[in-house]
């Protein structure tokens, strides 16, 4: 069955990667993100199955207006893929710099949660839909420098389940895909300012999960049959585990 899906933050790394990946297994996808010429180079290397969609997710009107303002045809969305999101630094939280907290919640939390209201309604109404957000490793394991994001994600992990629990007796499903290390996308270079070196020096000496894995994940849950949802999907590459808890001793 081909599906209609609209990816957040398709301009880079994973968002790409899942239209890459929906479009070649015969589904449409409208692909956002706020940089256009992205948007019409995928556009370009996808075809008419890509509908491309200028979008800041933290634009509440322009959010507000996307189901009415979609070009018909394209109207009856059954995934949205809430991808579109960021970390931005990694100070202690008494140095953080607050108007990077305050970008995070307005991106993470409160553009990712107008998307839902914007398009859930419709989905609904059809009893036919999918949720994807994108949560990480962080949102249920601290580290230091983690503050804001990973609470950002821990809110889109409970989001996500609460959001399940309001359309239980629908065909309407939600998954929290939750990534740990993944390399070859543009956050670290984005959550170190543009400092290629130090977000080149995570990945360093590691094989991280890759925008193909995570693809491929997205892939699976939206074509199971309609009585499966899959909750969460925590994801970490094999060289990656959670650590144990700091002590300090005197
Ligand atoms: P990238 O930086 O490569 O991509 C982020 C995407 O989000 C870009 O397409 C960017 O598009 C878009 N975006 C950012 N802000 C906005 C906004 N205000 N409005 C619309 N689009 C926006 O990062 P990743 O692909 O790695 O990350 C994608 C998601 O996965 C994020 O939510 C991230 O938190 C999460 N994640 C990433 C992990 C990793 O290790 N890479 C691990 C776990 C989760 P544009 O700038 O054109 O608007
Ligand atoms: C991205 C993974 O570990 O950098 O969400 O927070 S991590």
């Amino acid at each position: 069955m081909s599906l209609t899906a609209f990816v957040t933050g398709a301009t880079s790394g994973f968002g790409r990667a899942i239209a890459q990946r929906l479009v070649a297994d015969g589904h449409r996808v409208i692909a956002a993100g706020r940089r256009a010429d992205r948007l019409d180079a995928l556009r370009a290397e996808l075809g008419e199955r890509l509908l491309p969609v200028v979008l800041d997710v933290t634009d509440a009107d322009a959010v507000a207006a996307l189901p009415g303002s979609l070009p018909d045809g394209w109207r009856e969305v059954d995934v949205l893929v809430n991808n579109a999101g960021l970390a931005l630094g990694l100070d202690p939280a008494p140095k953080a710099d607050l108007a990077q907290w305050d970008r995070m919640v307005a991106t993470n939390v409160t553009g990712l949660i107008h998307m839902t209201r914007a398009l859930l309604p419709g989905m609904v109404e059809r009893d036919r839909g999918h949720i994807v957000n994108l949560g990480s490793v962080a949102g249920s394991y601290p580290y230091p420098g983690g503050h804001v994001y990973g609470g950002t994600k821990a809110f889109v992990k409970q989001f996500s389940l609460n959001l399940k629990a309001d359309l239980v007796g629908s065909f309407v499903r939600v998954t929290d895909v939750e990534p740990g290390l993944c390399g070859g996308t543009e956050f670290s270079n984005v959550r170190f300012s543009g400092d290629d070196d130090k977000a080149a020096a995570v990945y360093k000496g590691t094989e991280p999960l890759t925008s193909e894995d995570i693809a491929e994940t997205v892939a699976w849950v939206v074509t199971l049959p309609r009585h499966v949802n899959i909750n969460r999907v925590e994801m970490m590459p094999t060289c990656q585990a959670s650590g144990p808890f700091a002590i300090k001793r005197q």
